[in-house]
């Protein structure tokens, strides 16, 4: 990857940067997960033009229209990279397809010796193309809009790669881990590179913050985590931080509950993502440590609208807007969420006054 992005010009102030320098802004940035998607009647006019779902994430020209539509419906602070996790293992040469209406279907790898597969050399020429969506995108946003690029965390992916598909306990990757954390542990290592490579070519092509998703990291018990959650990530987020030291990094371990403090002391993040579970006091408790939260409202809340969405915004608000806070979901937007009432919550955090 070539492209490099322009320098930002000083006069630009991207807010949604603050919080993640440990500054409090009022009212807080926002973003939402998976505010690109089928919830939205253009993502899904621009979805049927490209062909599959991975045809979209390889067209950097389509790719980059559906990141800007969220942007121009809501002007959000900051839009995310449309991309998706599994990009990673396609890259690797496992094969990917998504099926419509039932997810991912990946070829297994079930132990170490299906590893061979594998081809982490060949995985520049897919990063390239998706890197020249950041660079549009960096070209095509607002001054003001931040660009978050990402990864899915080695973990998350992993359950894919090993599973062949989503799953609710993640059983075929736990399994191979306890009966051959060493082989296991390979996969992490591979995964753990090619992760630096790809989010390293996203800062290089104009990514200004990165986002590292976790989703799965509930599944594990704590030695578990801190091998295949905690360790690989603060590992990623080291080398990142040395190659590019000013660009913030926030993780989303989905579900870490009781282990979130542990979390972000380890792993060198800036800020923390919450899930929908998570109390408010806990997030409360989290930002003592100098560094930011994101989170938590309820994406079903979104969908039912109404007063209770209102009442619940406020809530966030006055329990974690005063220190650094990044408004968002719990989890990503779901395709029935009706669009209004995105506009109604980004209204209601626009307006807030402490
Ligand atoms: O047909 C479609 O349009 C497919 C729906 C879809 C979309 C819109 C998928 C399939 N991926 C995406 C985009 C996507 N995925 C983004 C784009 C940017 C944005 O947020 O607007 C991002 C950041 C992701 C990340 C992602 N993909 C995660 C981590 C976050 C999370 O939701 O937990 C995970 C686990 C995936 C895997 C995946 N991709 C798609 C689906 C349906 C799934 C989940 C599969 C399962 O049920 O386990």
């Amino acid at each position: 990857m070539t492209v490099s992005a322009p320098a930002t010009p000083p006069h630009v102030h991207r807010r949604f940067l603050d919080p993640l320098l440990g500054k409090a802004i009022s009212p807080p940035p926002i973003w939402l997960m998976r505010q690109a998607g089928r919830y939205l009647p253009e993502y899904k006019a621009t979805r049927a033009a490209a062909g599959s779902f991975l045809d979209l994430c390889y067209n950097p020209k389509l790719a980059a229209e559906v990141t800007l539509q969220p942007i121009r419906r809501y002007g959000f602070d900051a839009a995310i990279l449309f991309s998706d996790i599994l990009v990673v293992p396609d890259a690797l040469g496992q094969s990917v397809s998504f099926l419509e209406g039932e997810g991912p279907r990946l070829d297994p790898i079930r132990d170490a010796g299906a590893l061979k597969r594998l081809k982490p050399e060949a995985a520049a020429k897919t990063y390239a193309i998706v890197c020249e969506t950041v660079a549009r995108l960096r070209q095509d946003l607002p001054k003001e809009t931040a660009l978050i690029g990402f990864c899915g965390a080695p973990w998350t992916v992993a359950t894919y790669m090993v599973g062949g598909e989503g799953s609710s306990d993640q059983a075929h990757a736990r399994s191979f881990a306890y009966r051959d954390p060493k082989g296991f542990g390979q996969l992490i290592d591979i995964l753990v590179e090619t992760s630096i490579e790809y989010l390293s070519g996203q800062v290089v092509a104009g990514a200004d913050v990165l986002q590292i998703f976790d989703s799965w990291a509930s599944t594990l018990p704590e030695d578990e985590f801190e091998s295949w959650v905690l360790e690989p990530t603060q590992r990623i987020v080291a080398t990142l931080k040395k190659k590019h030291p000013g660009v913030p990094v926030i993780g989303f371990p989905r579900g870490a509950c009781g282990l979130s403090e542990t979390f972000l002391k380890v792993t060198g993040v800036d800020a923390i993502s919450c899930d929908t579970a998570m109390p408010l006091r806990v997030m409360r408790s989290l930002q003592h440590h100098g560094k930011a939260v994101q989170g938590n409202f309820d994406p079903l809340l979104l969908v039912a609208g109404g007063a209770a969405l209102d009442r619940r915004v406020d809530e966030i608000l006055r329990t974690l807007s005063d220190k650094p806070f990044i408004f968002n979901l719990g989890h990503g937007i779901v395709p029935q969420t009706p669009p209004e009432h995105v506009a109604q919550l980004v209204e209601r955090v626009r307006a807030w006054k402490p």
